[in-house]
């Protein structure tokens, strides 16, 4: 039986450094501004340029041709919360209680004790942001918020000079913009309160009050209304801070190109996290009804545009030669999440999950083997990448760019894979661990995966996803069989037994 190659990374972790340092030209071009455009919810077949879209993206494909475009990326896991909380922290979230899908009033997960990237990039000299989607909680104790106050702690605390963010997601309450931690465009007189209990009186509910709703819901979000569309969570007041769904996009896109805008003299890093194509799904009418898919096809569009407004902005300024972009998603894609939107009806050959098993939410591989693409152009030589990455590995390796040294226990799951990731070379990380909507782990060494067995559902109803929980024990051979549909485990126990074992020692390592 052949057992797979496994190369390491550290063998490699002098070779940025080395390739970047050099003559002084060189030495400003190892400050690369660092741009993360993160998206929500995109599969691995939601881009043109990935070869199973219906929707054409023709931003995304440029940049794509101008870089890297990974075919074998994995986010950390199949939902959002601890996707971002393993990119930022460069530690898995399953080592860490309450990095589930987070609640709109939930307290900041990432403690402003710990390690995290945007302050590792502050250290090396960078002003950093994020703008968009957070999901990552605020605050110090959940449901303990005064929204009409300093939200504390919050992003400044985490190494973010300057943030725009909605708290959680588009479908969780509180629906307004935080910057700087207080709440934009609020009327002291109209307070802000949000609750994940109970509703305030008076209040109408999707659930009360389907007669006030422009878009309903096909599962939960039935609780509070905001702009016809109801929510998970409660809220009250806020009139005027409210967002309006259709200008989400722009609102952070604006904020977006400010913020390059003023630091265009100053190495800068930006996470930029949309909220596309989560739902609700309502894109600025600029898009509704161009992609003949309904609403998901519309944000897929919307995110597109987003893209080339970035692109747009770093070229007028000069900075898109010496500007890292990364294009990724945090979890694969879902049709129906909750909302009657037409994605199920509208899909037609659309294949989101490209040629994988799953979805969001699921330990198949669609859960988690999302796009990543890299441009750099002072570095990166377009071409496609088959190598195993993660976004794990992001932390380690801007710290390997950047010369920044990691302290002890700082991004302890992270490893430099800069050279692969700026495609220099095409190696796999020696293993990757993915965790599902469960926190069932998986693991992928070369071309086979193991998911664990455990007692979850192996379907969501709802959403109509299989999650890829099962009693037994699955291996799959991912080259041979992308689509996980062989179940190879009793047929290689000697494989079994090596990935479970390194699964174990991963887990188990302090
Ligand atoms: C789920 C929601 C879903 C979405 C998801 C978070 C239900 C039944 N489903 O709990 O609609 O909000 O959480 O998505 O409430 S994520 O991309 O931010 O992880
Ligand atoms: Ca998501």
């Amino acid at each position: 039986m052949k057992t797979p190659l496994i190369l390491s990374y550290t063998s490699l972790s002098l070779l940025p450094t080395v390739l970047i340092a050099g003559n002084s030209k060189d030495k400003k071009q190892a400050q690369p501004n660092i741009v993360l455009i993160y998206a929500d919810d995109i599969g691995y077949g939601d881009l043109s340029c990935y070869g199973y879209s219906k929707v054409q993206t023709p931003n995304v494909d440029k940049l794509a041709s101008e870089g890297v475009r990974f075919t074998n990326s994995n986010c950390g896991a199949a939902t959002s919360t601890p996707s971002r909380y393993a990119l930022l922290t460069g530690q898995y979230a399953w080592r860490k209680e309450g990095t589930g899908i987070a609640t709109g009033d939930a307290a900041m997960i990432i403690k402003p004790q710990q390690y995290t990237m945007p302050k590792m990039m502050q250290s090396m000299g960078y002003k950093t942001a994020a703008i968009g989607k957070w999901h990552l909680g605020l605050g110090s104790e959940t449901g303990k918020q005064d929204w009409n106050g300093l939200v504390t702690p919050g992003l400044v605390d985490l190494g973010f000079d300057y943030s725009y963010i909605m708290a959680a997601t588009g479908d969780r309450t509180p629906c307004v913009f935080m910057e700087n931690g207080r709440v934009v465009n609020l009327d002291l007189n109209d307070p802000i309160v949000v609750s994940y209990k109970t509703n305030f009186p008076g209040e109408p509910t999707g659930k009360d009050n389907p007669e006030l709703l422009r878009m309903k819901p096909s599962h939960s979000h039935n609780q509070s209304i905001v702009n016809g569309i109801s929510r998970i969570g409660y809220m009250k007041g806020g009139k005027s801070a409210l967002w309006v769904d259709e200008n989400i996009a722009d609102s952070i896109t604006t904020k977006a190109l400010k913020f390059i805008d003023t630091n265009k003299n100053h190495p800068f890093f930006l996470y930029f996290a949309t909220q596309d194509v989560h739902v609700p799904r309502v894109p600025h009418p600029r898009f509704a009804g161009k992609s003949g898919l309904g609403p998901r096809g519309d944000a897929i569009l919307e995110f597109d545009w987003i893209v080339g407004q970035v692109m747009e902005k770093l070229k007028k300024l000069n900075l898109d030669e010496n500007t890292l972009v990364i294009l990724s998603s945090d979890n694969g894609p879902v049709i129906d999440d909750g909302y009657q939107d037409q994605a199920v009806e509208l899909l037609g050959n659309h294949k989101p999950w490209g040629p994988f098993r799953g979805g969001k939410y699921s330990g198949f591989e669609a859960g988690t083997r999302i796009p990543q693409i890299v441009r750099w152009p002072a570095k990166v030589k377009p071409t496609v990448s088959n190598a195993l990455v993660t976004q794990l590995d992001w932390y380690a390796s801007f710290a390997s760019l950047t010369g920044y040294k990691l302290k002890q226990g700082e991004a302890p799951d992270s490893h430099n894979a800069i050279s692969t990731m700026l495609g220099i070379d095409k190696r796999n990380r020696s293993y990757v661990v993915k965790q599902n909507i469960s926190n069932v782990l998986s693991i992928v060494i070369g071309d086979w995966k193991y998911i664990e067995p455990s007692k979850f559902p192996e379907m969501n109803k709802e959403t109509n996803i299989e999650l890829g929980n099962n009693k037994t024990e699955q291996l799959y051979n991912l080259k041979t069989d992308p689509g996980e549909k062989n179940n190879l485990s009793s047929k290689f126990p000697q494989i079994v037994i090596k990935l479970k074992n390194e699964l174990e020692t991963i887990r188990n390592k302090k």
